[in-house]
């Protein structure tokens, strides 16, 4: 099955108006010679995303959506609310979300409803500790994470993105090697494949950079990745989408 290869940035908490202008200014200056390519930036600056980005070849969504669609929900932002923004992309259970707000696997699963309930696509971000790695229990953890995402069904796969972020490698500069990461890739492939949806793609994230972008990307199951850092020097980043 082809799948297109996907770079997409997580700015994380990261950015200022000016700083985003020239960020997204250069982004879209540079754009020609890469593959599908998006941003994912903080709610404020959701609106300058789309003025600055809207007609060209790079989308962009949100780090984070809520279960809900509306309501007392004090601090949420809801899908309907980052379509009125032209989002693509809603990234759903990064690591930090789950270490630091206490998301569950079920919440990651919910969200990534929320996000196709009204057209967007959900980034499921899934990825073990170094003490569950270092425990050998990568896969289980990968396993029982995805559980509640793959109970979605085959329809819901087919419209979502996976991206597997060892927590170990994010943002410390370590990276997986290409054929740790493509083994837990093979093994979510699997796992896809039996539910009939080997074509979802599968990005790999956790300090990619342009200099081991090449050698990731090089292997069968990693589809693209997930930037952060990396993300937000545009020259870095379209090289990364240019491999
Ligand atoms: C992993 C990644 C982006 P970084 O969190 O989601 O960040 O590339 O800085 O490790």
């Amino acid at each position: 099955v082809q799948r297109a290869r996907l770079v997409l940035g997580n700015w994380k908490m990261h950015g200022t108006l000016a700083d985003n202008a020239a960020l997204l200014a250069a982004l879209r200056q540079g754009a020609g010679n890469h593959c599908e390519m998006g941003v994912c930036v903080p709610f404020p600056y959701l609106a300058q995303a789309e003025s600055l980005l809207k007609g060209s070849t790079i989308s962009w969504g949100a780090q984070d959506i809520s279960v809900h669609e509306k309501g007392a929900y004090t601090g949420e932002v809801a899908g309907a609310m980052l379509r009125d923004f032209g989002c693509r992309w809603a990234l759903a259970g990064h690591s930090e979300r789950r270490a630091m707000h206490g998301e569950s696997d079920q919440l990651v699963a919910d969200k990534a409803r929320a996000a196709l309930a009204v057209g967007l696509t959900p980034v499921v971000c899934v990825g073990e500790t170094l003490e569950e790695r270092e425990g050998g229990n990568t896969l289980g953890v990968i396993e029982r994470q995805l559980e509640p995402v793959l109970a979605l069904g085959a329809d819901a796969l087919a419209r979502l993105v996976l991206a597997y972020e060892p927590v170990w490698a994010i943002g410390t500069g370590r990276t997986a090697t290409p054929e740790q990461a493509q083994e837990v890739h093979g093994a979510i492939r699997v796992a896809l494949r039996g539910l009939g949806v080997p074509q979802v793609r599968i990005l790999y994230g956790g300090s990619v950079k342009a200099a081991n972008a090449a050698t990731l990307f090089a292997m069968p199951d990693i589809d693209g990745a997930l930037v952060g850092g990396a993300s937000l020097v545009a020259d870095e980043f379209l090289r990364i989408a240019a491999v």
